[in-house]
């Protein structure tokens, strides 16, 4: 990939694809192509195609997804199965139509099976049921991974498949019927500590462990690997470090200076019991994170600071 190549990033404003351009301007990247919702709509296979024929991107980092968190995924199965598939066999076959040179897929670490053993290695994908409140998801970006493997197969293109832990930073959904639970937390704990609440409600029993990767990792290692890495198998992409729900919200709790209480609400779902994933793949094609987590919680709570105003919530 060259300076000027002509690069498409979808899903630009999202929390990846933000991230994917700020990673791609800052390293003299001059050709980047975003769409608009209004200007080009991905679940639309017609208006995909006549985008990709006009813009004639090189290369495409496929960020635009439908996510959320436990309580979106578990609420809006038609939503996340049926969008995902959409936009990324639009893009994927758009993509193969207008001859590009390299496409890099973003999955999820929840396409591996429920109780796989920890850490989740690359070759543990179809070997067991996945967690019910994410399957819907979590199938569609199985697909993803398989129509780009398939299509490798059969017509020799270049399209590689990262699978990243779950992930947080600028730019993220601080909604709380829909966001993950890092930006609920910090969203949480801020207004309790205005309205000198006495406790901030935790989702679940706050033993599920979680590994969590700053969105800016994130991109760099997409552009390491876009750069570097050309084979259909998958790549887990994350810390390979992880920790309790509870001990995530004490961190949070700490960042933002809440004094109060944390109290469960067992109403809600866990989740799979554990998602960690190995990184051993990763390390070994040279790429590790910086963003040690306690950081990554502080910058993250300073960014809701000072966006506040113009933020998802
Ligand atoms: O981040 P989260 O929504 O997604 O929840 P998953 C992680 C854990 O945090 C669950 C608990 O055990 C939640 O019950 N939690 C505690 C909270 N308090 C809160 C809260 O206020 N809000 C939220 N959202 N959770 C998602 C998948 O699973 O992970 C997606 O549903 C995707 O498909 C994403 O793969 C990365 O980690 O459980």
């Amino acid at each position: 990939m060259e300076k000027h190549s002509r690069i498409f990033v979808a899903g630009h404003n999202g929390l990846v694809g933000s991230a994917i351009v700020r990673r791609l301007e800052a390293d003299g990247y001059s050709n980047i192509i975003v769409r608009g919702r209004k200007e080009t709509d991905l679940e639309n296979q017609g208006a995909v195609l006549k985008l990709f024929l006009e813009e004639k991107p090189d290369y495409v980092f496929m960020a635009a997804a439908r996510v959320g968190g436990i309580l979106a995924n578990n609420s809006y199965p038609v939503d996340f199965i049926r969008s995902n598939l959409m936009v990324q066999n639009n893009i994927i076959d758009a993509s193969h139509y207008a001859g590009v040179r390299k496409l890099l897929f973003l999955g999820s670490s929840c396409i591996y099976p429920k109780m796989c053993p920890q850490p989740i290695k690359e070759e543990y994908l179809l070997t067991g049921a996945l967690e019910p409140t994410n399957e819907w998801y979590a199938i569609a970006k199985i697909a993803g991974i398989k129509m780009c493997q398939a299509y490798h197969r059969q017509h020799g293109m270049n399209a590689i498949s990262l699978m990243p832990t779950n992930l947080y930073g600028p730019g993220d959904n601080f909604d709380l019927n829909a966001s993950h639970v890092l930006p609920a937390l910090i969203r949480k704990f801020h207004e309790a500590k205005l309205s000198g609440a006495k406790d901030v409600v935790m989702w679940g029993t706050g033993t599920p462990m979680r590994e969590f990767l700053h969105v800016d990792d994130l991109a760099d290692a997409c552009l390491h690997l876009m750069l570097t890495y050309s084979d259909p198998e998958i790549v887990n992409i994350g810390t390979g470090e992880d920790v309790t729900i509870r001990q995530l919200a004490e961190m949070v709790k700490e960042a933002v200076g809440f004094e109060g209480e944390i109290v469960q609400d067992l109403t809600k779902p866990d989740g799979t019991p554990r998602k960690l994933l190995d990184v051993s793949k990763l390390h070994g094609l040279g790429w590790k994170h910086r963003v040690e987590l306690a950081d990554g919680v502080k910058s993250t709570y300073k960014w809701f600071l000072e966006n506040m105003e113009g933020i998802r919530k």
